[in-house]
């Protein structure tokens, strides 16, 4: 039976991220993709001034009621960017009303990068993410995210393995769950993700070749072919692998282009491949 995704974020209507990621890239591996937006912008918040912001914190229960009348099956919740501190506790009674026994949660707990918070985000937004996380199955924190949910202090980017180690060991016992920490890099040559797997304590690495730009999204180009991965049966260790050379693809490929790095990463042009990734075809 075809596969469901509940993803719940924000639409940036320009700027590639969020769901004008998840809904291209979870399609194209054959996986049905509702959504519940969280708010709409005229384009993301990073790298851009004057956009506009409609929150749609007061229209997202009675969606999800809606579709409890219709007794919607979901096989995955992807959560991402959240339009309000409020929506923190909205989403954690939606996963509640959705989840069945074999639902897969995956909460990308989007606050900050690079050392610091978005635009709009406070230190209570990381208190509360901390209970989001608590209901997921799978937790995809960049280095910033990470040391947010610790209550740390971020320590940069590049970083020992046996950092990395501790750092999701840790994140793994306070949110009960499994742990790619994405944005390490552990030569400066190197970027992918790092993963703790919650049932068996395996840690394992998901490089790729680093290419020396920022692009806007790319963790949503992660977080969702790493979804569209899982869902096809890979590993936690594969799908980020999978997921870390399809992000750099797509950077690779809007580099090329001439695109601008606020326009986000140029992933189309490398579903293709992600198709085959996913399926083992390659
Ligand atoms: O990709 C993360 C993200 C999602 N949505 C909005 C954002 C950002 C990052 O800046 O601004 C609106």
């Amino acid at each position: 039976m075809q596969k469901r995704v509940l993803a719940i974020h924000d639409i940036s209507c320009v700027g590639r991220c969020s769901l004008t990621v998840a809904l291209p890239v979870l399609s194209a591996v054959g996986v049905e993709t509702s959504i519940l937006p969280t708010a709409i912008l005229s384009t993301h918040t990073g790298g851009f001034t004057g956009y506009t912001f409609r929150d749609l914190t007061q229209d997202m229960m009675p969606i999800a009621e809606h579709w409890k009348s219709l007794d919607l099956r979901v096989d995955a919740i992807y959560t991402g960017y959240l339009g309000s501190f409020q929506q923190i506790e909205i989403v954690k009674k939606i996963i509640d009303m959705f989840r069945r026994e074999d639902t897969l949660v995956l909460v990308d707990p989007v606050m900050g990068d690079n050392g610091s918070m978005y635009a709009g985000f406070g230190p209570e937004f990381a208190k509360g993410m901390v209970g989001l996380c608590q209901k997921a199955d799978i937790i995809i924190p960049n280095l910033t995210e990470a040391a947010l949910l610790l209550d740390e202090e971020y320590a940069g980017e590049e970083r020992s393995k046996a950092e990395v180690e501790d750092m999701m060991g840790r994140l793994s016992k306070l949110c009960g769950c499994s742990v790619a920490v994405t944005g390490v890099s552990t030569s400066g040559e190197d970027l992918g993700a790092g993963t703790f797997d919650r049932e068996t304590g395996k840690v394992a690495y998901s490089l790729t070749g680093r290419v020396h730009e920022y692009y806007h999204g790319t963790g949503d180009v992660f977080g969702s072919s790493f979804l569209a991965a899982v869902l096809n049966g890979k590993s936690l260790e594969q799908s980020a692998q999978i997921a870390a050379d399809f992000t750099r693809q797509g950077i690779l490929n809007a580099i090329e282009d001439g695109q601008e790095p606020r326009y986000g990463a140029d992933f189309e042009r490398s579903i293709p491949w992600l198709i085959k990734a996913v399926k083992g075809q390659l």
